[in-house]
Order: C-alpha cells, then sequence, then structure tokens
C-alpha cells in the first residue's frame, strides 16, 4: 500500500526508541454497561539520552482527573491535542494517575472495552491489539514500552459474577451495595497491546494441567450458558497445543491459569492476550450437529496459533508493528507445522498453499500489496493481511528448510533465550537463527523488504552424450520493469524417469550423493544446477514442498504434468501437477485450439478414482481444480462470469469422463458408511463424498438432487447437511426453498450455524444471487453490527462469489459501496477489510473496470470516511 497522504503515513525509518517507559501500572476499573470508570497510576522511567515532553496516547477518553506526583494538574500544566496528551513536569521516577470513563455500550468499533451481546444479558470486554489500549487509559501505546501490570476489578456482582483480567489472581473481595473487587498481577512485563480484561455472567469448563517444568495450571474456558457445552473440543485442542510446544519447541506456559472466552461480537479470529485469550465464536466453539470438518480443523489450528503466540508475540515481542510478521508469520508457521502433525502433513500443505495463491497472491499482484515487512502505513490494523501472515510463514519455512529440523530448533532456543522479555526486529530472529547455525541469513531480509509473489522460470537441458541433465533457474521480480534484488530461492527438486521412476540424484561438490529429492539454492539473477548420470531425459519435479513462495514457469507438456500426478509419491507434489495440469485443461477451454491438456488431466483423474490405495481426502483434493480466484490471476483481462462458465465446464469434462456410474458408485459406497465420527479416515470419505456428489450434480442434476435431498434429511452431522444444502441450492433444485427453510428453523438460535446460512446463500454464482442477498439482508437476525454476519453476507458475496459480485451491471459494485458506508460509521476495521475485494479492479475487463473505477472514485471523493477504509480506498486509487 502507498501512501500519499504524506502527513499521515507512519514510517519505518522514523523509528525512535521511547522516550519513556512505563514500569509498572496499577490500574482500578469501576465497571458498568453504560458507563465504566479507569483509574490508572503509572511509574514513569526516563531514557536520559532523550529530552522529550512525556506525551502519552488516548483516543475517545474523558478525562476526569489527572494528577502527578500526589498533585492534581492545573489546566495549563497539560495539553490534551490530537489524541496526544502532553504533560510537563515530568521526570524520571514520576507517578501520573489518571481517571477516566468510558461508554462500553457505545462503543461499536469493537476495539478497547466494549460490549458483546445484548445491554441486559451480555457482558464487557476488551481487544488492544493493535492500538486500541489508548481507547481505554493514556498510555505510551506502542509494543516497545512494557510493563507490570496490576489490575482490580470492581462491578456489581450479580450482573458480573465473573471479572477476569490477564496474570495470576491476587485477591478477591466484597464491596458496598452489592459490588465485588477481583485483582490480578501479571508478573512478566509485556506491552499494553496485551491487556486484557472480561466481566460478566460467563459458564466455564476447567482442566487441571502440568508443564514439562512442573508447573500446575488451571486452563478455563469461559463461554455463554448456552454454548458452555460446545467448548470441550477446544480444551482438548489446547492440551494438544500446550504438549506440542514443549515437545517441538521445549516452550512451557509461565502463569497459573490460563482463560479462553468466546465472544460473538470480534473483528477478527482471536486475540493472544497474556493469560487471557479471547475469542471469536467461530474458532472456538464446535458440535457435531453444528460444526463441519473444516471448521473442527480451525478450532483446532487457532486455539494452537493463539497458544503459541504466548512464546512468538508474548514473551518475545515486536519492537513496532513493522515488525509484526516477526510473531504472525512465525507463529502461523508453528501453527501450520503443529496442524501437520497433528493431521495428514500432505493435506495440511495443500490447504496453506490454495490459501496463499487464492488470498495472498492476488493481494501481493494489485494495488495494496506491501513487503511481509511494509515500510510505512497510514493505519497499522489494515496490516493484518495474508502477506504479513502466510507469505510470513512461507518466509519462515524457508529459513527452517534451509537449517533443517535440528538446525532450526538450534536457532529459536537461541531467540527466545536471547530475545526474552523484549521487543524485537526481523534483524534479531536471522541473527539468532543464523548464530546459532553459523550461517548468515541475512539475506533472506531480502524477502521481507519486497512486494509482490517473485517469478522462477525454469529450463532442463539433457545432453545424452555426457549423460547429464542441466537446470537452469532465472528469478524475476514480479512487475518486470522493477529492478530488484536478487533473493535466496530454495528449490527442491527431483528426478523422474519416463516409467516414473524416482532418480538417485548425483551432482558435483553435493554431500546428499544418490538421494532422491535434493535442494538447490538459486541465490542471484539465474544459475545452472548439473545433474550427473541421468542417461535419458527426465521429468523434473520441481519446488517440492512449495519449498518457496514463488510463481514457477516451466514449460511441461501436458503428459510430463500427468506423469507426476499419476506418479509423485510427495502428496503435495502429486496434488500440485494436478492443479498445473488443470491450468492448462482450462486454457484449452478457453482458448479452443487444442485439447491435450484436458485429456490429459481427466484420463489421469479417471485413473486416480479408481485405485484403491489412494488416500481418499486426498482424492477428494486432486478432483478439485484451481478455484476462480486462482484462473482470474493468470488472465489479463478478467471477465469473472467467463471465467466461472469455462470453471464450469471444467468440471463437467471432468464428471463426463469418470462417468457419471463410477461416480454414483463411489457416493453409495461412501454414503453407506456415513458416521459423524472425527476420525481421519471419515472425514477423509465426507470430504470425498461431497465432492463426488457436487461432481455427479453436473452430468446427472435430478438424481443427484434426490440424493441430496436424502443426504440433507439423514445427515448425522454438519459436513454432510451443508454439502447436500449446498448442492441443492447451487443445482437450484425445487427442493432448495425448503430446505433453506428448513435449516433457518432448525438453527434460528445458533449463531453460528445461521451464518453459514448467510454465506452458502450469498456464494450461489450468478447474476440472481444480487437480488437474494437484499433479501437476505431483511432478515430479521441479520446486523450490520456483528462482524461474523456482515462477514457471512457481504464478505461471502463479494470474496466468495465472483461471478454474482462481478456482475456485468456493475450493481454488485454499488451494493458494497452503498453498505461500507453504513459499515464505516460502526465500525472501521470491518469496513476496511471487506473493502479490499476491489482489489484486481484494474484487471476487469474494460466495461467492469469503468463501472468499478466509478464507484471506487466516488467513494474516494468522500472526506467523511474512517481513516482504515480511507487508506484502502486510496492504495486502490493509485495501484
Ligand atoms: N494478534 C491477533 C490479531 C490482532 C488484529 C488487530 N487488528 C490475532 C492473531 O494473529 O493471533
Ligand atoms: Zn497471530
Amino acid at each position: 500500500m502507498n501512501d500519499t497522504q504524506e502527513n499521515a503515513a507512519i514510517r519505518l525509518a522514523d523509528y525512535r526508541a521511547p522516550a519513556w517507559h512505563v514500569d509498572s501500572i496499577e490500574m482500578d476499573f469501576d465497571l458498568d454497561i453504560e458507563s465504566s470508570e479507569l483509574s490508572t497510576r503509572l511509574l514513569l522511567r526516563r531514557d536520559p539520552a532523550q529530552d522529550s515532553p512525556l506525551r502519552l496516547n488516548g483516543e475517545n477518553l474523558e478525562l476526569l482527573s489527572i494528577a502527578l506526583d500526589g498533585k492534581t494538574l492545573d489546566a495549563d500544566a497539560y495539553r490534551f491535542v490530537d489524541d496526544l496528551l502532553e504533560i510537563d513536569n515530568a521526570r524520571d521516577g514520576s507517578v501520573l494517575e489518571t481517571r477516566v470513563r468510558l461508554r462500553p455500550a457505545a462503543n461499536t468499533a469493537l476495539e478497547g472495552l466494549y460490549l458483546s451481546g445484548s445491554h441486559d444479558a451480555g457482558f464487557l470486554l476488551t481487544q488492544c491489539e493493535a492500538e486500541g489500549f489508548r481507547h481505554i487509559t493514556f498510555f505510551p501505546d506502542r509494543p516497545d514500552v512494557q510493563s507490570r501490570y496490576t489490575v482490580t476489578l470492581r462491578a456489581n456482582r450479580e450482573r458480573f459474577p465473573v471479572l477476569l483480567a490477564g496474570g495470576n489472581p491476587d485477591g478477591v473481595g466484597d464491596l458496598d451495595n452489592g459490588w465485588h473487587w477481583v485483582r490480578f498481577v501479571d508478573p512478566h512485563p509485556k506491552p499494553s497491546y496485551l491487556f486484557a480484561l472480561v466481566a460478566g455472567r460467563l459458564d466455564k469448563i476447567t482442566r487441571d494441567y502440568v508443564t514439562a517444568d512442573g508447573r500446575k495450571v488451571v486452563l478455563n474456558i469461559w463461554a455463554e450458558s448456552d454454548a458452555i457445552d460446545r467448548c470441550h473440543y477446544a480444551m482438548d485442542a489446547l492440551e494438544r497445543s500446550m504438549r506440542w510446544d514443549e515437545r517441538a519447541f521445549g516452550r512451557n506456559y509461565d502463569l497459573d491459569v490460563f482463560h479462553i472466552v468466546a465472544t460473538h461480537d470480534f473483528n477478527m479470529g482471536a486475540m493472544e492476550n497474556k493469560g487471557l485469550n479471547i475469542f471469536n465464536a467461530k474458532y472456538l466453539l464446535a458440535d457435531q450437529d453444528s460444526s463441519t470438518d473444516d471448521e473442527y480443523r480451525h478450532v483446532e489450528a487457532v486455539v494452537a496459533h493463539e497458544y503459541f503466540h504466548n512464546w512468538s508475540g508474548n514473551r518475545v515481542t515486536c519492537r513496532d508493528w513493522f515488525q509484526l510478521s516477526l510473531k504472525e508469520g512465525l507463529t502461523v508457521f508453528r501453527e501450520q507445522s503443529f496442524s501437520a502433525d497433528m493431521n495428514s502433513a500432505p493435506l495440511k500443505r495443500i490447504e496453506d498453499v490454495s490459501l496463499l495463491r487464492r488470498a495472498q497472491f492476488p493481494e501481493d499482484a494489485g494495488p495494496i500489496a506491501h513487503p511481509v515487512r511494509p515500510a510505512q502505513y497510514s493505519e497499522i490494523n489494515n496490516f493484518y493481511t495474508a502477506t504479513v501472515y502466510e507469505k510470513g510463514a512461507e518466509l519462515v519455512r524457508m529459513l527452517s528448510g534451509h537449517l533443517g529440523k535440528q538446525g532450526f530448533r538450534r536457532g529459536m532456543d537461541l531467540y527466545f533465550e536471547r530475545n526474552d522479555g523484549r521487543a524485537a526486529t526481523l534483524e534479531d530472529f536471522l541473527g539468532s537463527l543464523g548464530e546459532a547455525n553459523q550461517v548468515d541469513l541475512m539475506p533472506y531480509l531480502a524477502w521481507y523488504a519486497q512486494a509482490g509473489t517473485p517469478r522462477l522460470k525454469a529450463e532442463g537441458r539433457h545432453d545424452a552424450e555426457s549423460r547429464t541433465y542441466t537446470l537452469r533457474l532465472i528469478q524475476h521480480g514480479s512487475n518486470g520493469h522493477e529492478e530488484k534484488p536478487a533473493l535466496p530461492i530454495p528449490v527442491k527438486v527431483g528426478l523422474f524417469d519416463r516409467d516414473g521412476e524416482m532418480l538417485d540424484l548425483h551432482m558435483d561438490g553435493q554431500t546428499s550423493h544418490g538421494e532422491k529429492e535434493t535442494v538447490v539454492l538459486l541465490d542471484q539473477a539465474q544459475a545452472s544446477f548439473v545433474f550427473r548420470d541421468v542417461v535419458e531425459a527426465p521429468v523434473p519435479s520441481l519446488l517440492r514442498g512449495f519449498s518457496a513462495p514463488v510463481i514457477l514457469e516451466y514449460e511441461y507438456a501436458p503428459a510430463e504434468l500427468a506423469l507426476l500426478l499419476a506418479h509423485d509419491p510427495d502428496g503435495f507434489n502429486q496434488w500440485e501437477a494436478g492443479q498445473q495440469l488443470a491450468c492448462r485443461a482450462y486454457e484449452n477451454l478457453r482458448d479452443g485450439v487444442a485439447d491435450d491438456a484436458l485429456i490429459a488431466w481427466t484420463d489421469a483423474l479417471a485413473l486416480l478414482f479408481e485405485a484403491t490405495e489412494i488416500d481418499q481426502a486426498l482424492l477428494a483434493d486432486l478432483l478439485t481444480p484451481p478455484g476462480e480466484i486462482e484462473l482470474a490471476e493468470r488472465e489479463a483481462s478478467v471477465d469473472p462470469q467467463r471465467i466461472h462458465a469455462l470453471h464450469r465446464q471444467l468440471q463437467l469434462r471432468l464428471a463426463e469422463r469418470i462417468g457419471a456410474r463410477a461416480l454414483a458408485e463411489k457416493y453409495e459406497m461412501l454414503h453407506k458408511c456415513s458416521t459423524i465420527k472425527l476420525d481421519a479416515t471419515s472425514q477423509a470419505q465426507r470430504r470425498l463424498k461431497r465432492r463426488t456428489l457436487e461432481l455427479l450434480g453436473l452430468v446427472d442434476s435430478a438424481e443427484t438432487q434426490r440424493r441430496a435431498v436424502t443426504q440433507y434429511r439423514e445427515a448425522p452431522g454438519m459436513t454432510d447437511r451443508l454439502a447436500a444444502l449446498n448442492v441443492l441450492l447451487r443445482s437450484d433444485a425445487p427442493q432448495a426453498g425448503s430446505a433453506v427453510a428448513q435449516y433457518r428453523a432448525r438453527y434460528a438460535d445458533n449463531a453460528l450455524a445461521l451464518d453459514k446460512w448467510f454465506a452458502l446463500q450469498a456464494q450461489v454464482p450468478g447474476d440472481a444471487t444480487l437480488d437474494r442477498v437484499k433479501m437476505l439482508e431483511q432478515d430479521a437476525s441479520f446486523t450490520l453490527r456483528n462482524p461474523n454476519r456482515v462477514q457471512s453476507l457481504f464478505g461471502a458475496f463479494v470474496r466468495g462469489n465472483p461471478s454474482g459480485f462481478h456482475r456485468a451491471d456493475g450493481a454488485g459494485y454499488r451494493l458494497l459501496a452503498d453498505r461500507l458506508l453504513g459499515l464505516d460509521a460502526l465500525n472501521p476495521q470491518v469496513a476496511a477489510r471487506l473493502a479490499t475485494a476491489f482489489n484486481g479492479w484494474q484487471r476487469l475487463e474494460p466495461c467492469r473496470r469503468e463501472l468499478a473505477h466509478a464507484v471506487i472514485s466516488e467513494l474516494a471523493g468522500n472526506d467523511a470516511l474512517s481513516r482504515n477504509l480511507s487508506e484502502i480506498i486510496v492504495s486502490m486509487m493509485q495501484g
């Protein structure tokens, strides 16, 4: 993102260490729904090397009183202007006391202290990352200021029986008038963004845990009473995560209690506040009647992610927000490694790479592209992106691959040891990893500094006489015209003979003689690598395991991809060959000049469909070609509706090739063993069953609709139920209406299940869906105030339904723009995230581009937009 509002931009290059630190902070809350009051006492420490006045951040705060070193300040001894409180005469060791009033019920932005749920039944909670703490009290709200927290919560006992904050419990007691108090002390100094409190009526489940180093910990998960029974899976996942981090990284938990709280009103997935994680209910609650298999896995992954932050983020935090990927990329990588260990590693890799291509590659190719470590921002909340998270995780994966498992562990041990209690930088990270292994990893910094997906061109040349195979690799940046420094790109390579056997690899100067797979490192613009004793021209399997986040360009013949699809023993690479072949098949259909790839792809999959030994979940993924968003990335002029039609045709050709009968038999076979169990085999069967039913629907509509009705009625769990409803909706089945109504009634009281109901309907392809979306907005349960609901209706429509959103008449763009305005007034973070759906508009075909441009320019001309939304819209106009 490139901000032209020069003065609003915050730059990495301008970083200065804090002039004032806060060694300890005491917070005393008097909590209530409409109005809460808070007294804060800061013990200040001055950096002797700097001479700036004391300046504290504060936003939307009503200052009730202020005193320095015990004396109330005169009005001319401080100034509160532009969200900064400047105080005269503070000195090293001064104590500043402020009292402020907060309005939680009126806080619709869900940042700072706010109310979740209704006035009468809801509870209070906080969200501080990135800069929410300044909405709670005056403070140097930046992650390199770390303090010891003592937090006392006071509230009416009946209305707020549960009072929680991060840290260890340090006393409770009764007060007058039916109020009570609870105190927490956190022994670990922390940045303000990790502060949290929760107050209200909540139930809990609890478990005792003993860490590998012998600490007794009480684990509590809290939720409203109607949801508490859906927290058991998360508790198991938490315990698995804690054990895994002890084993895999030697990291133990470090407080006496660990709380997780579920809320339905949350701007993102979850938050790793020290000792008091707060979760979007979507990533915590799970039960078989209302959660799909995918959702179970997401709960496990997010519970792990937030828990892992306790070390990668909390004990070692970020010096400034430019280093965000230091904690996020690293923690995503740690979560991915955990999930790969808990589930199937190749399937996890397929899921992660698909997400990268669907969410991060388009981001990197459009106007909001930014480096993993951005150089500047206007609103930091706009930088919690797929680039910082997912690409950031790929960079850590490359480093871990470079060092090997043990070397990476050695490096991580040194990183944690050296930086414990510090606010660190990416240089600190690369420095520790490198030093522990006596290698220089600093060249990888180039990856953190440049935006865009690099392209890697590969060419192979076989020389029969010398029996050598020369692989030439050439890298170039994403947009060609810009000169970018060369990146270190690790390329994992295997070679296949024409029978699909892997060759033993021999390279001069390499220790790994005779292995089937090796990693070559391209660390300059281009280089050649020579393999010896290669008798015939091999088929190279490149970038195995997706060893670097690049776009690979290699001129495979369709038959070569089919060979890899049939024989590659590595599940990820097998899938990848199929994806590349499917892209070529798609181009066959689009261009109408050849059908060699189409035939190769469908033939290879028809064979695999009959294979008995193949993993059923992998087969389901193999039978799924790249989605419409990925296909659009390959086009210079994008017509999303044409892409949708071709994508459908591609799958139709596959279904025809496999044949209605084979599909029906497989479906029946899988349907017979329907179960509610969650083990890997049962999940795999459901995944393949869903895919089979979808393909069958393309060749035998009426029969499939009948099957889907039965499946919907008899489904033992949500995975089957939702899959059936989806097929009914997408095939416009006569039975769809009653199934939709029945689902609505059945889950009237289950917000997360209703979210899926909105999303499924919003994602039905085609022009008619826009009117359906407008109708769904009228549903009694729809509200712009709840981020999950907004996401399930509008997010699903504008991001998950390209052919519905990109109507040729521009009505989708108009609808988005209108709702963005309403949403921005309530919740700027959610509005800004939704607005990124305009990404890629410059590559639309001319008519749609013109319509999108008109709508975006109109938004850009609106000077009432929040800083969040405005930054996104301004970037869209610039790209
Ligand atoms: N660290 C939080 C995200 C905070 C987003 C602030 N807008 C969750 C996570 O990545 O674990
Ligand atoms: Zn995170």
